[in-house]
Order: C-alpha cells, then structure tokens, then sequence
C-alpha cells in the first residue's frame, strides 16, 4: 500500500496522477498548509503504508522527518528544499539543474516514468508557468507537443483553470478525486474540458474576481486597502491584478475561512510583513514582494493597522 500526498494545484495534481496506481492512495493537505496536522498524522500511521510518496508540495521538516518515522518516504519534486535525512529525492533542481529544464513536478515525474509524451506531463508546466513558459528554453517541447496532438496553449492554459477551481473553492476532495478520475480516464483533456462543475467554479472564481477588482478601495498613504467577501481563494490573484509597482496593495478576505482571515499583502518588500506574522504565531508565508497570512478574525483589524503603520513610516 502506497500514500501519495499531493500539492492542491493542477502540478500537484497531474504529477500525482502519472504516479498514481491501482490500490494507492491519494491525499492533498488541508488547502494553504504546508505542513500535516495532527488528524492527518493519526490517519497516515494506521493506513500501514509501505511508502509515501510527497509530490510538488514543499512540507516543513518537522512533518517531513515525522513520515520518515513512519514509513519509507520519497519526494518528487522540483521546489528547492532542505533535504531531510533517511528520504530519497528524485529532484532535479536539489542536484543543480536547471528550472527551464525541469520547469515542473509534471516533468520531474514524466522524465522519471518516460512517460514524457503525455498530457498530464505538460499541464503542470502550463499551471506553475502559465505564459512565462513561453520565454524559456523548455517552450519548444511543450510547442512540439502542441502541434502534434491538435492543442493550442490557450486550451491548455483553460484546463489548468478549470483544475484549479477547485483547490480556490477549497474542496480537498474534490482536488483528491480528480488525480483518481485522471488516472483513469482514457481522454485526460476531454475529461477536463467538459467537467461541468469545475466549469461551473471556474466561471464563478472569474466573476468574483472581477467584481474584487471594480470593487469599493481605500488609500491609506502609500497603500490601498481591499476588503473582499469571497468563499473563493482569490486574494492573491486580486492583489496580483491590482498592483500598479509602485505601492502597496492588500487585500483581506474574511469569507474564505469560517473563523479566520486572510490577509494577503504585495508591494515592494514583503519581508517586514512576513517577519510580523511569524512573531505573532499566524500561518503564514511569502516571498520578496508577497506575504499572506491567516489571522483570527478578532485580531484582523489590528494586524492590518501594523501593516500600514509600517507601510507609511
Ligand atoms: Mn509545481
């Protein structure tokens, strides 16, 4: 018996399918972690699994080294990470190649199965690269692919949407379903393409974005403040959408979670933002220009305060 834990997005969900056999099973962490919580432990000690196998999720040490004490655990993926003890990892990029040329978990597991010349292997690329991919010296394999199954990229790039509706809307199981249907379907992109529901959600993400962004704002000094009431995972996107460069965009969302926020910040530098949501113990994360952050609703509003407060000197 073999555990494939997967990220939620469609990387995560084709690279799972490639490697998904009969009697595997397959789960997602709960959306937004990156790392197992306690129920998710319990659950994964009586499976008595053989291996698990962890697929384009970067998940924290400490639950890395708490599988390894499980069971035997291996990695695909293409994240830089630190590579924890007594765990096997078939990750290009660990040993120094090139992003361009392993753009994708997709890829990673493609390369690794040779099972290269298949839809799955190039919808993961198209999800974590969307039109970058274009520039790279790795377009070329996917404009081949392309050409000779009758796709164009706009059609792939509307599968990874319709995909990824489903981990916005946060439906975990929805997300583990499909790495089972994709598995077996014998037409991967006509599975997609006519999955009513996931139509269905994508079409409603695309209005609920749209609405965020005409959407009622607030400038406060050098930042501007969106507050959004969507059941969708869409503040990223907004702020993505909404910053011009040259100031400091966040957007909260309190309609995602039931008893939490989200509050997601871009602009220049993120890193004092994210340095605050650490200290005050929310789950959290982010990069140069980007920090999100979950945050109980009573304490929102003062988290947000210290935001611009810093934002505005
Ligand atoms: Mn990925």
């Amino acid at each position: 018996m073999r555990l494939i834990i997967h990220h939620w997005d469609t990387d995560g969900i084709a690279a799972a399918a490639l490697l998904y056999e009969k009697d595997d099973s397959n789960m997602s962490p709960k959306i937004g972690n990156y790392f197992l919580e306690e129920d998710e432990f319990a659950m994964i000690s009586v499976g008595n699994y053989d291996e698990i196998v962890v697929v384009d999720v970067a998940l924290h040490p400490d639950t890395m080294k708490r599988l390894a004490e499980i069971t035997k655990v291996r990695v695909f993926d293409h994240h830089i990470t630190k590579r924890v003890e007594g765990i096997e990892y078939i990750n290009p990029i660990l040993d120094g190649k090139d992003e361009e040329d392993y753009p994708s978990a997709s890829w990673v597991v493609a390369d690794y199965l040779n099972r290269r010349d298949e839809l799955l292997a190039f919808l993961g690329v198209v999800g974590d690269w969307e039109e970058r991919i274009k520039n790279t010296r790795f377009f070329p394999l996917l404009d081949e692919f392309m050409k000779k199954n009758g796709f164009t990229f706009e059609e792939l790039h509307e599968m990874v949407y319709l995909m990824d509706s489903n981990y916005k809307a946060g439906d975990k199981e929805e997300v583990e379903k499909a790495v089972r249907e994709l598995k077996t379907t014998p037409n991967p992109a006509d599975y997609i393409m006519n999955n009513s529901k996931w139509r269905r959600r994508k079409e409603e993400i695309e209005r609920e974005i749209e609405d965020a962004i005409n959407g009622k704002e607030e400038r406060i000094g050098k930042a501007v403040v969106k507050r959004i009431k969507s059941k969708y995972n869409i503040i990223s996107t907004v702020a993505r959408k909404i910053w011009k460069g040259d100031e400091y965009v966040i957007v909260i969302n309190c309609d995602f979670f039931r008893d939490d926020c989200q509050v997601y910040v871009r602009g220049e530098d993120a890193t004092p933002f994210i340095k605050m949501a650490a200290e005050r113990g929310y789950v959290s994360g982010g990069k140069k220009n980007v920090m999100g952050a979950i945050v109980p609703k009573n304490e929102c509003d003062e988290f947000v305060e210290k935001i611009l407060e810093k934002i505005n000197g």
